[in-house]
């Protein structure tokens, strides 16, 4: 057995409570936060042993390396400058001509039509991660190149709002300096089903609705549009939602939100990224557990992250790039994977084992395996198109960048 930084921890603290004995002495429990805590900084503490030439012949090293961190760790002009970046990208002319995507209205549009077109082809397949990663980079890019934003990505740390409540965090808040916070209250809303997974007869999953359900009603993107879809759309009460004229047609509305603790706290909470961190040993089962586990009940860390703010088009496989939050759950879940690479760097970034699964959504239709030789296009979005092998490292290739 490889003999990890965590599992000599939890070893440790085994020991610890082996040894305090019954009764007068509190038990000693290995706190799942600073376990968490531990393999994030090991990775961090990785940079320079997983740097290598990146395109140009620079190397990516601790002077040049860009460090992504969680949104509550910004201070509150750093948030407004994220903020005006993501109003300039909204600001900008759509690059997917209209005849091609008539309903991508702006720079950040064209994201969001990219990821629709390619939903069935990029979740539940092997290039989930790697299309992800290199998603957020180039929104990232764009919000840098195309908008003069000089600071990186941040994060939602769901681990965090899983305890403290999703309304009491400086992501969710609906402060001038969050993501906007909460839609209105919308009473007697019924549950959410998903139940819609292609080819499968698994039994649907009911979740619960939130606290809010309507337009979002304060903080800086109170009047933003959303200009395309629904395509599948979970609505409460059990419908699905998707627009007649298409899924790139123009319909525009508002963005709606559905603040869920009771989703947050029982899928994406710290015990549960832990054990995804900890108990899953090939790639193949770590991005089908982050995701969930069809049949199980589970919607894993991911699902639990996109349904814990719902809404429109939150709870919209296809769409949920509309909601400007989305880069946040999704600088989330790269720092996520990156966390489970950097405790076995030459199986999970250098080596062809760092990519399973299959090339359709849950294989349905049967598809060729993926592999770090299939190329991601993100067509009109940005570019150039990559092989999925050079989007295993964040310090190697295109990017130079880790997570504090
Ligand atoms: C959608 O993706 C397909 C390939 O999957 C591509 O042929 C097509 O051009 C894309 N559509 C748009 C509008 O870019
Ligand atoms: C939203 O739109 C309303 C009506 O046009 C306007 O009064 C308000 O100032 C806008 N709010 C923001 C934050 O842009
Ligand atoms: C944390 O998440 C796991 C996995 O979803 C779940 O089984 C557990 O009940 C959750 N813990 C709490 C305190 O809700
Ligand atoms: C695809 O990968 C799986 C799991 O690693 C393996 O069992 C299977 O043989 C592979 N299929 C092909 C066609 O290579
Ligand atoms: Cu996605």
């Amino acid at each position: 057995m490889r003999l990890t930084h965590l599992s000599a921890l939890a070893i440790q603290v085994v020991s610890l409570v082996a040894a305090a004995g019954p009764a007068d002495r509190p038990v000693k429990v290995a706190d799942p936060f600073a376990q968490l805590d531990d393999l994030a900084k090991v990775a961090y503490q990785r940079l320079e042993a997983e740097a290598k030439t990146q395109e140009g012949g620079n190397t990516c090293n601790w002077k040049n390396v860009k460090i992504r961190r969680e949104w509550g760790a910004l201070t509150k002009p750093e948030r407004r400058k994220y903020i005006a970046a993501v109003k300039c990208l909204q600001s900008k002319p759509a690059r997917y001509p209209a005849s091609l995507v008539p309903g991508a209205k702006s720079r950040f549009d064209d994201f969001v039509a990219v990821h629709i077109n390619q939903t069935q082809t990029i979740h539940y397949t092997g290039n989930f991660l790697g299309w992800h990663r290199y998603f957020t980079w180039l929104y990232e890019q764009a919000l840098q190149v195309e908008c003069g934003y000089t600071g990186t990505q941040p994060y939602w740390d769901w681990s965090k709002t899983a305890v403290t409540g999703l309304a009491a965090s400086p992501i969710w808040d609906g402060s001038d300096t969050s993501m906007s916070g909460n839609g209105a209250f919308i009473p007697n809303q019924g549950e959410i089903v998903l139940g819609n997974i292609p080819g499968s007869n698994l039994p649907p999953i009911y979740l619960p609705a939130g606290t809010g359900g309507g337009c979002i009603t304060s903080g800086p993107f109170v009047n933003m549009t959303v200009n395309m879809g629904p395509v599948s759309l979970a609505l409460p009460g059990g419908a699905t939602a998707s627009n007649p004229d298409g899924p790139l047609a123009y319909n525009p509305r508002c963005l709606k939100r559905d603040l869920t603790d009771a989703i947050n706290s029982a899928f994406s909470n710290a015990t549960a990224t832990l054990a995804l961190l900890t108990q899953t040993s090939t790639v193949a089962d770590f991005q089908m557990q982050m995701q969930g586990i069809p049949g199980t009940g589970n919607i894993g860390v991911h699902g639990g992250g996109h349904y814990s703010f719902g809404g429109d088009p939150g709870r919209d496989v296809f769409v949920s790039p509309g909601d400007p939050a989305f880069y946040l759950l999704h600088g989330n879940i790269d720092r996520t994977w990156w966390m489970w690479q950097m405790q076995d760097p030459a199986a999970r970034v250098h080596s062809a084992a760092a990519v399973g699964g299959t090339v359709t959504f849950l294989n349905n239709p049967p598809s060729a395996n993926a592999t770090v030789e299939d190329w991601v296009d993100y067509e009109y979005a940005a570019g150039p198109a990559r092989k999925l092998g050079e989007l295993m490292s964040t310090v190697a290739g295109p990017f130079c960048y880790v997570y504090l």
